[in-house]
């Protein structure tokens, strides 16, 4: 029977990427960088979870600028911080929107009593902003347990912030679904043994998404049908369909 979905944030929630990317081209801006990430760039970096690993896998390729920095640890910290605070500005002033029929499914999980929770590689930050923008104060309230960023040791395609979701919620993964956008995200909840739904975004349409119990385009079907196209048992039944009348 499932119990709780857990939400993916950065492309699942809303199609946040490009503001990530123009948050990441506006620090290094602010931080007397040249670098500038194209959409051809990000959609590479983005294979890399994590902002400041994305910096340092960049710096990777990038070794003369490696030779420029003197504390690379304070540096990443430093352009990274600039690039949330960009990134969080721009979204409480309503860069971001839910994708299509999130609001609904959320709506519908309270009404059936089907918990929520959210495993993000995103910065706690960055969810705050958008839960709020998208709920006002209390949008953080509708997530039991809410695992973002550095809170586990590894960032997915990893399975630790799926597991460490589990554990908060004191669920097995049969009583879960997970939505995701990425292949990153896939694994990372396949791997935690969590049935996953996915809703390909702008820079994950070319991924492949073979362990995805469904793939679809975005989850404006109702509950039902989706859960039912993801072959999970829902054994809401009437309450379901009398949502659905
Ligand atoms: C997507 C990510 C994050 C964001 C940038 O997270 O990989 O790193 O791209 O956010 P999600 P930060 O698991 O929600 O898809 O710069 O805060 O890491
Ligand atoms: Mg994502």
């Amino acid at each position: 029977m499932i119990k709780a979905i857990l939400f993916d944030v950065d492309g699942t929630l809303s199609e946040t990427e490009e503001i990530h990317r123009r948050s990441f081209n506006q620090a290094f801006g602010v931080h007397g960088l040249t670098w500038h990430w194209s959409r051809a760039d990000y959609r590479k970096l983005l294979d890399v979870s994590g902002g400041k690993e994305r910096i340092r896998f960049y710096l990777s390729a990038h070794p003369d600028d490696v030779l420029l920095i003197n504390d690379l640890d304070e540096f990443v910290r430093s352009v990274h911080a600039t690039k949330t605070d960009i990134y969080t500005q721009l979204v409480e002033d309503g860069a971001a929107e839910l994708r299509p029929g999130i609001r609904e499914l959320i709506a519908q999980t309270i009404s059936l009593g089907i918990r929520r929770a959210i495993a993000t590689t995103t910065s706690l930050p960055n969810v705050e902003a958008l839960l709020g923008a998208a709920y006002g104060r209390d949008g953080m309230k509708l997530f039991e347990i809410i695992c973002a960023g550095d809170s586990v040791p590894n960032k997915k395609p990893a399975p630790d912030v799926y597991l460490a979701t589990l554990e908060g919620m004191k669920l097995r993964p049969d009583e879960c679904i997970a939505i995701e956008d990425s292949r990153n995200g896939l694994v990372a909840a396949t791997t935690a043994g969590i049935p996953t739904i996915v809703t390909p975004g702008i820079y994950t349409d070319d991924q492949s998404f073979d362990e995805a119990a469904l793939v679809t385009a975005d989850l404006k079907a109702s509950l039902p049908e989706i859960l039912g196209e993801a072959n999970v048992a829902n054994t809401f039944g009437s309450r379901i369909l009398s949502l659905q009348n």
